[in-house]
């Protein structure tokens, strides 16, 4: 395709040192945040994590590879976790104020790929490091990837929608849909939106890196992206990032200290944009402490079943025991009954005992008087 004689974007040449420098300096200008954050998403494969290895070798000087980057392209998202890239400033324990956030990338599939919900909570400053997302399940309160109570500095301030160049076309209604959803949810939220056009080398190999902006196709690639996902095309910046190379370019570094540099003062509209953020930044502290209240009158509301569970129990338990007792007390009462009549059997044979034996008592008497009788009058005579 052929170059256009003037370019359709200015930009200076050859100051990457100035961009550089500004990004250097960079302080967030609010005493409220250590750091932007800046929150990387798109399809699976797009170069999001070579993006952000690409804007560390730039600002180290050198090639790094701190995020892994998929080369044999599988299908599946190769970064799994969300994952907070800090870069070193010099001394290991002193970072620039900008960090990355580096997510899965979305896939056409319902049930594949980052979800849609999860990316809102991570924009909120819900999601902690290191949480790896799952693409069945929406990350919930009880899970400890869950930060309940974010800060400032947990939220993410600038969104970076990144597409690649060779595919922009070929970008399914699934996948604009979840982005475009992303995109709304981002600006309820007051976070401002930049798009990044990777892989530029792969869609138009003869790409003139010193001057993008002359080319044709890439031009037409940036509209494409604009009319699909609804981002202005002076929010999109081309860039190439580092892939083959071994050592760095400068044309290739300008792109992307442009489009870093781009991140930054968006992400500052965040803090700093008068009262529409302010308000949503507002609207989503109340958000999230409704949530938290919410939370509790859900727990509150399970602890009161189940203590309903357990008094009906024990109400089952003291009804049973009732009907024990009486049942008892039935038996008990019949076998008095039965002790009763048993001792009057046993009076009566007292008494038929006693009458036989005061009956002996005569019988032995008359027995002896008439012996009495018998021989004592005989024996007088004689
Ligand atoms: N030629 C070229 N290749 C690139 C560019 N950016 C990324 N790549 C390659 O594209 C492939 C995917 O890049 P990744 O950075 O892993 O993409 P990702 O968006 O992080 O992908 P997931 O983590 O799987 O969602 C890798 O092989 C990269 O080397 C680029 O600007 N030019
Ligand atoms: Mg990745």
């Amino acid at each position: 395709m052929s170059c256009l004689s003037d370019p359709w974007r200015k930009m200076q040449w050859g100051d990457k040192e100035r961009d550089l420098q500004y990004v250097k300096d960079y302080q967030p200008h609010n005493e409220e945040v250590k750091h932007l954050r800046i929150l990387l998403h798109g399809p699976v494969g797009a170069g999001k994590s070579s993006f952000l290895n690409s804007v560390n070798s730039v600002m180290q000087g050198r090639m790094t590879g701190a995020a892994l980057v998929d080369s044999a392209f599988a299908g599946d998202s190769f970064t799994k976790k969300y994952t907070t890239y800090k870069i070193q400033k010099g001394n290991p324990r002193t970072f620039y104020s900008f960090i990355f956030n580096d997510i899965m990338g979305l896939e056409k599939e319902a049930n594949k790929g980052v979800r849609v919900e999860d990316i809102r909570l991570a924009m909120r400053g819900h999601v902690r490091d290191g949480y790896e997302f799952s693409p069945l399940f929406t990350l919930s309160k009880e899970d400890q990837g869950y930060n309940s109570c974010p800060t400032l500095d947990d939220k993410v301030h600038v969104l970076v929608c990144v597409i690649p160049a060779d595919t922009v076309s070929l970008l399914s209604d699934e996948v604009v849909g979840k982005m475009m959803d992303i995109r709304v949810a981002a600006s309820n939220m007051g976070i401002p939106q930049v798009g990044i056009l990777t892989r530029i080398d792969k869609a138009c190999p003869e790409v003139d890196k010193s001057n993008v902006y002359k080319n044709k196709l890439l031009k037409k690639k940036m509209e494409e992206f604009s009319s699909k996902l609804g981002i202005p095309v002076n929010h999109i910046f081309p860039v190439k990032n580092y892939s083959s190379e071994i050592c760095l370019e400068d044309d290739i570094d300008s792109l992307i200290l442009c489009a870093l540099r781009q991140m930054i003062d968006f992400g500052e509209d965040f803090f700093y944009n008068g009262t529409p953020d302010r308000a949503c930044h507002l609207l989503s502290e109340m958000q999230s402490v409704r949530e938290t209240f919410q939370k509790r009158c859900d727990d509150l509301d399970k602890a009161i079943e189940l203590l309903k569970e357990d008094s009906k129990a024990a109400q089952h338990r003291i009804e049973n025991a009732e009907k024990c007792i009486s049942s008892l007390e039935d038996e008990a009462g019949l076998q008095g009954k039965a002790a009763g009549e048993q001792t009057k059997e046993v009076h009566a044979l007292k008494k038929k005992v006693i009458d036989l034996n005061a009956m002996l008592h005569y019988y032995v008497l008359f027995v002896l008087v008439s012996a009495y009788i018998l021989f004592a009058g005989p024996l007088g005579q004689a």
